[in-house]
This record gives structure tokens, sequence and C-alpha cells, in this order.
């Protein structure tokens, strides 16, 4: 049994996606990020930088934070989306959601969704960088069906990011490769579930 310790974020929705898309019986446990449960001493024992997501393996006694760590462990344990062959190529696709896909998305939901007219500066800057990001996607998409060969955990660390394309304003309908890349991911079944990560009914908004 896996317990992950989580919220319904796009870091939070990697995890429950990779979770139903290999099997593995988990529990969720909430963490109320907007009343800093994140802050709580018993939590930061797992998650030294407060963050969520965090999984507990009650089989191997093991914790694990950082959703990237998350999906190496969970991919080797099931054998599944990070095969030993393309591992190298998965890697770097996942650590460039880590790096960069999620925290510039991250920052343009910050100045673009959230506090609009806050800063001129911050709301262009974020703008422009989401919209290269969307662009390198859809560049890496035309040569690849997936992001590192067939669909991997670098997909699912992905995906969660794109599919707040509402917040971004960019335009995902005009980047035909990325689109064909999130239509087909939004049509898997274990994805569907996996981003209601609170058994909300909570659909995965399509361009
Ligand atoms: N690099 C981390 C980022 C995790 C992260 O930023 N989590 C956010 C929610 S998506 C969080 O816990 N925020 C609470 C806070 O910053 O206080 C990962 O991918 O696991």
């Amino acid at each position: 049994m896996i317990e992950v310790l989580t919220a319904n974020t796009p870091n939070g929705k990697k995890i429950t996606i990779m979770l139903e898309e290999i099997g593995f019986k988990y529990k969720i446990k909430k963490i109320n990020i907007n009343k800093d449960e994140q802050f709580n001493p018993e939590f930061r024992s797992i998650s030294p930088f407060s963050k969520i997501p965090v999984i507990i393996d009650h089989d191997n006694q093991i914790s694990l934070f950082e959703s990237g760590a998350i999906l190496i462990y969970l991919g080797e344990k099931s054998g599944k989306f990070y095969p030993e062959k393309n591992k190298h190529l998965i890697n770097q696709w996942l650590m460039g959601q880590m790096a960069y896909v999620g925290p510039m998305l991250g920052q343009h939901h910050q100045f673009h969704h959230y506090n609009p007219g806050k800063s001129d500066w911050g709301e262009k800057r974020y703008f422009k960088i989401a919209e290269i990001i969307y662009k390198d996607l859809d560049d890496r998409l035309q040569k690849s069906k997936f992001l590192a060969g067939d669909y991997s955990i670098a997909d699912i660390a992905t995906f969660p990011w794109i599919a707040r394309h509402e917040w971004h304003d960019i335009g995902l309908k005009n980047f035909k490769y990325l689109s064909r890349w999130y239509d087909e991911i939004s049509n898997r079944k274990a994805v569907i579930k996996g981003f209601d990560l609170l058994n909300g009914d909570e659909k995965i908004p399509k361009p």
C-alpha cells in the first residue's frame, strides 16, 4: 500500500496518474497547502522543503519527496513507463519538466492567473516563457510521438502542467503536435482517473 500525501495541483496529479497507470493500491492523505499544513513538523520530517507530493511505501518502509524522484521510484518498482533502455532519454525530459517547464509555468500562473495587474514585467516575462515552452514541446512532439520514445514518466510529469492551458492563454489548439499529444494522453483511462485526484468528478480541460 502506498500512501500519498498530496494536494490537487499539477505536481500532485502526476503521482495519482502514475499510480493509476501502474495499478498500485494507494490511499490519499490530503495536505491543505492553503492552510499551511505542509509546515507541520510531522510532514516536514518527510518533506524537508515543505512541499507536496510525498509518498510513503509501507511495503518497503520508505518515504519519498520530489515528484520526479517519486515517478522514478514507481517506474522502477512497477517496471512500467521507465524502461532501462530509454532511461537517459526519459531522464532528460523528466528533469526538463522538473527544473524548467513546471517552475516557469508555475510563475506564469502566479502573474497571469492569480495576480493580474500587479506586475506588468512579470506578466510579460512569464507569458513569453510559457509561449516558448509550448513551442519547444510542439517541436519535440513533431519529431517524436511522446517526449522520450514511448509513453513514459516524462509525459506523465508534463501532462498535468499543460492541462492548465486555460490559465495559460497561449492557445493550445494552435500547437498541432502538442495538441495531438495532449488529446491522446487525456483519453487514457488511468489519466482521467488519476487527474481527478479528489474523486470529485473533475474533468480534464479540452482545448
Ligand atoms: N519540485 C517539487 C515541487 C513541489 C511543489 O512546488 N509543491 C507545491 C504544490 S504544487 C507545494 O507544496 N506548495 C506549498 C508551498 O510552497 O508552501 C516537486 O515536483 O515535487
